[in-house]
């Protein structure tokens, strides 16, 4: 039986990664650095999960001589750079100009409606979550979600399993019960790391990842009912 959906937020429920790069470039003139993520450089990037993580990662890779930025040490520079990404994510995002993804508001009020759990499972930060969803479901949108896990609740980033493994427990539910969302190549690890069928409805910026092991890859959930996902559940078994 499948009585939990646990979504992914970037990508998943908003295709936000434009925003999130545009935020880190907003950062990086803000702190007065001569760094720019174009595009293309930003897809490679995205292979790492946790905006912070992938600031660390660039920084080895492109400015490993830099050991300090006026001053302040590798670490604090990379936390100054993105709490300035952050509320420059929050700003662009929370005025509501970032729809959901066709399909996911239908498929969580019939879910909701049809009484399953309905949880969150992102590498992304608390802030970023409500300043999306307040926008895109209203000021109470956190009380059509039973689970939320993200970055300050879960240290390893997918692809470790942990966001999901924690999600599923504080559901009270096993991964055969439930069916995850995601959008990336990271996230289907994460979810099947944790014994989940993963829908894929894949963006842009994950068009080309390798989603071996995903239940469905689809072009988005627009037109998804309750009763796919029942039939497509049956099937993983
Ligand atoms: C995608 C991510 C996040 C965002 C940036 O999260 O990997 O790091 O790219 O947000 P999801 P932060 O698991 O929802 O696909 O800067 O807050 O990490
Ligand atoms: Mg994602």
């Amino acid at each position: 039986m499948l009585y939990a959906l646990i979504f992914d937020v970037d990508g998943t429920l908003a295709d936000t990664e434009e925003a999130h790069r545009e935020a880190f470039n907003q950062a990086f003139e803000q702190a007065g650095m001569d760094w720019h993520w174009d595009v293309p450089l930003y897809t490679e990037l995205l292979q790492i999960s946790g905006g912070r993580e992938r600031l660390l990662h660039y920084w080895r890779q492109q400015r490993p001589d830099v050991q300090d930025v006026g001053g302040s040490g590798v670490r604090d520079t990379i936390a100054r750079l993105h709490e300035l990404k952050t509320a420059a994510y929050e700003a662009r995002v929370g005025g509501g100009d970032l729809s959901l993804r066709p399909g996911v508001l239908a498929l969580i009020e019939e879910a909701a409606n049809a009484g399953l759990q309905l949880g969150i499972a992102t590498t992304t930060s608390p802030v970023n979550i409500a300043a999306l969803l307040r926008a895109a479901l209203g000021p109470a949108w956190q009380h059509l979600f039973s689970v939320i896990e993200d970055a300050s609740t879960a240290e390893r980033k997918k692809p470790h399993p942990q966001v999901y493994l924690q999600t599923l427990r504080r559901l009270g539910r096993d991964a055969a019960e439930c069916l995850a969302f995601e959008d990336s190549a990271n996230g289907l690890q994460a979810a099947r790391g944790a014994g989940l069928a993963t829908v894929i409805t894949p963006t842009g910026y994950t068009a080309a990842h390798d989603f071996t092991g995903a239940l469905r890859v689809l072009p988005s959930l627009d037109g998804c009912t309750v009763a796919d996902l029942r039939s497509w559940h049956k099937e993983r078994a």
